[in-house]
């Protein structure tokens, strides 16, 4: 089977993780091919060095290198480089990038700055973590999520990164804009993914600034809604709140309520053939289902890989159901 899925970091991470494990080695859907189209809108340009935390994320995760507890960045992380930065006066100092991930770095750089694009990079990087799916970024294009906000009184457009690990989101979203999507191009390979795909998963990832990102690359969201694959969406909200990190604030930005149903109703009904909600929200399964999203409601903690398993079968089977 052709599984196609679009993600962001933490969230699409560990979902892949048990996606992997669902069909793997002695499972029905052994030698299943698993595609994954990366968000970049994360992407900032540090130190003269291009850092991917989207793609990376992903690459550390499946491929064993990840700090588990963190989410992001490598285990057994020293940080001797960002002490040397800070003696020369050198910043930005809010953001915490380690020796081992600065090497990852380097290496794309250095490679981008010889042409390759950032497709054959992080196809290059994969050689060495060996994720055990296609890690494909959204455009090989420079697109970067900006958040338009007020500091220290004034109205400005940041980094999203600056607005999340600089401001830790506590100063107002009023607009979320992906720079440079509307002119990117789908990176080879991620427009034919989804048109061959037995199946697209948008995984319990931020629904804003990790598939809405990917979805905002022109052709993408008309080959998602195109496909003759089911398309299956799972929530990244649970209870009314994300289990973590800032969708509340970034789907306030966009106008949606932080619920599993607003987020099933903004993908629509055009791209959406089915959504799982956890089973807590079972009760908003009749609100989507009247939107026109077939709907189920299982548990959707990521507690662990065999968590996450389970919710692939289930998105699995729930696409079986609906095809
Ligand atoms: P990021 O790029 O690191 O922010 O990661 P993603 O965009 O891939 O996923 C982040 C989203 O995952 C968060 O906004 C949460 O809503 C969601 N999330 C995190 N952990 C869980 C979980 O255990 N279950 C569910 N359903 N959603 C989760
Ligand atoms: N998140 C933080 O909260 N603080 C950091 O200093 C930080 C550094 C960092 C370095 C590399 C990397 O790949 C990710 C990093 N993150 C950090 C995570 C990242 O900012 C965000 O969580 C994601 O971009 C949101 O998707
Ligand atoms: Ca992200």
């Amino acid at each position: 089977m052709r599984i196609v899925v679009l993600a962001g970091g933490i969230g699409g991470a560990r979902f892949l993780r048990g996606l992997k494990q669902a069909v793997g080695p002695g499972t029905p859907e052994a030698g299943s091919e698993i595609t994954v189209i990366g968000n970049t809108g994360d992407d900032i340009h540090l130190f003269g060095l291009k850092v991917c935390p989207d793609l990376d994320t992903v690459m550390y995760t499946l491929g064993g290198g990840i700090h588990e507890e963190q989410g992001w960045g490598r285990a057994d992380e020293s940080f001797s480089i960002k002490a040397e930065m800070k003696a020369y006066g050198v910043g930005p100092e809010w953001f915490g990038l380690g020796d081992k991930d600065f090497a990852t770095h380097i290496v794309r750089t250095q490679m981008l700055a010889a042409g390759y694009p950032l497709s054959a990079v992080t196809e290059a990087l994969c050689a060495r973590w060996k994720p055990g799916v296609r890690l494909i970024p959204m455009s090989d294009e420079r697109v970067e999520t900006h958040v338009l906000t007020d500091v220290e009184g004034e109205r400005k457009a940041v980094h999203f990164q600056e607005y999340w690990v600089k401001h830790h989101a506590t100063v107002p979203a009023h607009a979320i804009i992906p720079v440079g999507a509307e002119s990117a191009k789908p990176a080879p390979g991620v427009l034919e993914a989804i048109a061959e795909a037995d199946v697209v998963i948008l995984p319990p990832s931020n629904p804003v600034v990790s598939v809405g990102t990917i979805l905002a690359v022109p052709g993408i969201r008309r080959a998602v809604a195109q496909t003759r694959a089911p398309v299956i969406g799972l929530s990244p909200i649970i209870g009314g709140a994300p289990v973590r990190g800032m969708a509340d604030k970034v789907l306030e930005a966009v106008g949606v309520e932080t619920s599993a149903a607003a987020v099933a109703k903004h993908y629509g009904s055009e791209l959406l053939d089915g959504w799982l909600l956890d089973e807590s929200d079972a009760a908003s399964v009749a609100e989507v289902e009247a939107a026109g999203i077939p709907c189920r409601s299982v548990p959707l903690w990521m507690t662990d890989t065999d968590a996450s398993a389970a919710m692939a079968r289930a998105a699995l089977a729930f696409a079986e159901a609906v095809r």
